[in-house]
């Protein structure tokens, strides 16, 4: 599918655009399940909560993120080549865009009780690539609701100057700064249905409530960026494999 010139003009301006229902029902139902089974075998790498908060991990983890599960099962793959989404993504970056493995290919989750609240933060505060075009396609594998965990975004955050003390150390955009609430008072999200995609610029500032419901929330979540903003040799960024989406 290809989005009009007002979608285009939406991603530009806000740093995200909704792709409502766009996954097939079919493919989503058979991605959550192969999200349950692996969520239940919680193979390395993962990301724990407790990691998330720096805190000591004790017997029982607590699992936030299914790291690298481009090879973890065909379902993952076929998603992430999904065709009907690469001429949206080659115009939301204005070129081809390539798998960039690096970084997010997550299962994300947040579990019942357990979960923590996510930061506001950019996606590219760990990331070093020449420039920042890149964007992150999220995708609905359940309902995601201000009660379960729902992203929210600052519409234009990645348009913005903005400075280092705006952000705590790790890179958090600090709440406690009056300019900055003013800023996160602007917030908006969408409530999600499985199936939705969110394409979000790697400026784009975002954050997500702990879940506060019984059920885990999961979704799906990969990166891509323009075809010749290469990662920056012998960073993070340029130690993953990088594919053709
Ligand atoms: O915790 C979440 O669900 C949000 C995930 C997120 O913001 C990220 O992975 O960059």
């Amino acid at each position: 599918m290809t989005l009009s010139q007002t979608q285009l003009t939406r991603y530009h301006e806000d740093g995200f655009l909704l792709l409502r229902d766009f996954a097939p029902r079919t493919l989503v139902t058979q991605i959550l399940e192969a999200a349950q089974e692996e969520i239940a075998r919680m193979e390395p790498p993962i990301e724990s909560e407790e990691e998330y908060l720096g805190v000591p991990q004790g017997a029982e983890v607590t699992l936030r993120r299914l790291r690298q599960v481009y090879y973890r099962h065909p379902l993952f793959r076929e998603w992430m080549h999904y065709d009907a989404l690469r001429p949206a993504l080659e115009q939301v970056l204005g070129e081809k865009p390539l798998l960039t493995l690096a970084h997010h290919n997550s299962i994300m989750t947040k579990m019942p009780e357990k979960s923590t609240e996510t930061c506001w933060h950019q996606d590219i505060r760990y990331w070093r690539f020449e420039n920042d075009n890149l964007v992150s396609v999220w995708l609905a594998l359940g309902e995601e609701r201000m009660e379960n965990g729902v992203l929210e975004f600052i519409p234009g955050s990645h348009r913005m100057d903005l400075s280092p003390e705006q952000f705590d150390k790790k890179v958090c955009f600090r709440e406690d700064l009056p300019q900055n609430r003013t800023l996160i008072a602007q917030k908006v999200h969408y409530d999600l249905n499985p199936g939705d995609v969110v394409l979000f610029h790697a400026k784009t500032l975002h954050h997500a409530y702990q879940n506060r419901t019984e059920k885990p929330k999961i979704s799906f979540v990969y990166t891509v960026r323009g075809e010749s903003n290469k990662p920056l040799p012998e960073t993070r960024s340029a130690r993953g494999e990088e594919i053709p989406h």
